[in-house]
This record gives C-alpha cells, sequence and structure tokens, in this order.
C-alpha cells in the first residue's frame, strides 16, 4: 500500500526526527492547505512544503481547501509540490487553466472530492487528473467520524479508471485507524493518507507508532504489511 502521512497531524517538536524516520517508508508526504474560509481552520502552507523539502527527498501532495484555488495554485506551483490538488467544489470555470498550468510547470494535478460531492462534479476534467482525493471525513479538522458511504466512490472510480483507461491515483484521506483499515483495504484505494488517529498519535515516538501501526493494519486486514516503496 502507499502511505501519506498528513503532517498538519505530526508533532513539531520532533519535526525532524519524524521527517527522516518517514523519509525512506512513505510515498509522498500529505500538506493540508487551508484559507479559514473553505474550511474553518487553518494549518500548513507552501511555505512549509519549502522546509520540509530541505531535509527530505519524498514528493509532496498539497491537499488545498481554500476558496480562491488559482491564487493557490499559483503559490504551490513556485514551491515546486509535485501534487497540486484543489478542492473540486470551488474548481467550476476555472479547472482546465488549473490543470493546464500545473501540467506546463511539469507538476501533477490533482481534485479532491468532499463527502457530499459526487464524481459527476470532475467528470468534465477527470481525463486529465493524475490524483483523485476521496474525503472520508468532514474537511478541516483531525480526529473526525469516518463518513463509511464515501468509500463506494473508490470503488466507482476504480472501475472508472479500468473501463476507461483513466490513469489517476485514487486517494483517501480522514480517519485511516484501526477502527476502519478493514473497509477501506475493501474499498481499496492506492493511497491511504494516515494521521493522528492512525499513525502520529498513538504513541510518543514514531518508531514505535510505526510498528504499531504495521501491526494493527495486518491483524485488521490479514494482509501483511506491503510498503509500495518496496514493491
Ligand atoms: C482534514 C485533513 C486530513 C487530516 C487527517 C487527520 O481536513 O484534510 O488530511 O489531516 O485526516 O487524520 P485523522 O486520523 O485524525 O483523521
Ligand atoms: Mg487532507
Amino acid at each position: 500500500i502507499q502511505l501519506s502521512p498528513s503532517l498538519m497531524t505530526m508533532d513539531l517538536d520532533q519535526f525532524k526526527e519524524q521527517i527522516t524516520f518517514l523519509n525512506d517508508k512513505v510515498n509522498s508526504f500529505h500538506i493540508d492547505v487551508m484559507d479559514g474560509h473553505f474550511v474553518p481552520n487553518i494549518t500548513l502552507s507552501p511555505w512549509f512544503v519549502e522546509q520540509v523539502r530541505k531535509i527530505s527527498d519524498v514528493p509532496m501532495s498539497a491537499h488545498m481547501m481554500v476558496m480562491d484555488a488559482p491564487f493557490w495554485v499559483d503559490r504551490l506551483i513556485e514551491v515546486k509540490c509535485d501534487y497540486i490538488c484543489f478542492p473540486s467544489e470551488v474548481a467550476n470555470g476555472v479547472a482546465f487553466s488549473m490543470i493546464d498550468k500545473i501540467h506546463a510547470a511539469g507538476l501533477k494535478a490533482g481534485a479532491v472530492l468532499n463527502p457530499e460531492t459526487s464524481i459527476d462534479v470532475i467528470k468534465p476534467y477527470i481525463d486529465l487528473l493524475d490524483k483523485i482525493t476521496i474525503m472520508t471525513i468532514d474537511p478541516g479538522f483531525a480526529g473526525q467520524r469516518f463518513l463509511e458511504s464515501t468509500l463506494d466512490k473508490i470503488v466507482e472510480l476504480r472501475a472508472l479508471r479500468e473501463e476507461k483507461g483513466y490513469n489517476y491515483e485514487i486517494e483517501m484521506d480522514g480517519s485511516t485507524n484501526k477502527a476502519h483499515w478493514k473497509m477501506i483495504s475493501d474499498a481499496n484505494p492506492d493511497v491511504y493518507v494516515i494521521g493522528r488517529s492512525g499513525l502520529f498519535g498513538l504513541t510518543d515516538n514514531i518508531e514505535s507508532s510505526w510498528n504499531q501501526m504495521v501491526s494493527e493494519y495486518e491483524e485488521c486486514t490479514g494482509f501483511q504489511f506491503d510498503n509500495g516503496l518496496y514493491t
């Protein structure tokens, strides 16, 4: 499986230690970028992407929760964020130009679907996307209720990709932990965003949290932990 730790839930007092530990274990870092309007919170930023890049070569994936998506796309292009994922809910009228700009910069373009958003919203440009993120919680905060019905969209996206030959990666985000590993794994996304409840919050040490996450994953799914990096 491909893992993408959500850095808004890391322990900032252990910034270097946690990033360095995860550096050769995960496929990307998930960077939540909020503007206080699309959701009532403010977390990470393009500046944070630059700080992580100083000590890590792991690709970075920005999850934008902002009203003015084109503005933040430009800022994330400036720092060469590897995946730039915009909120599909505010992309009407600007989706094609954002995707073209991201691609012209040699970066990957993604769209994020909040729990209430249906796949139909992104159908006009789905063939151009490199990633689609399905929110399995309400966006804005960590530690929120898992919304099981959102998993149907993962199954639908996989079938659609098969049928039409699309290239997007399918990612899920929210409450990836032992209460939900089994049902998420049944829905079979490509990328699992993992945050407070499934990794950073498990113990006060990143190595023991990682080991606990791996054993919880194996216990819940019956699969061997098979990190995408090593396959
Ligand atoms: C929420 C954000 C997510 C969270 C993550 C937190 O707005 O997009 O990426 O950081 O879901 O993890 P958890 O395990 O507390 O849900
Ligand atoms: Mg996120």
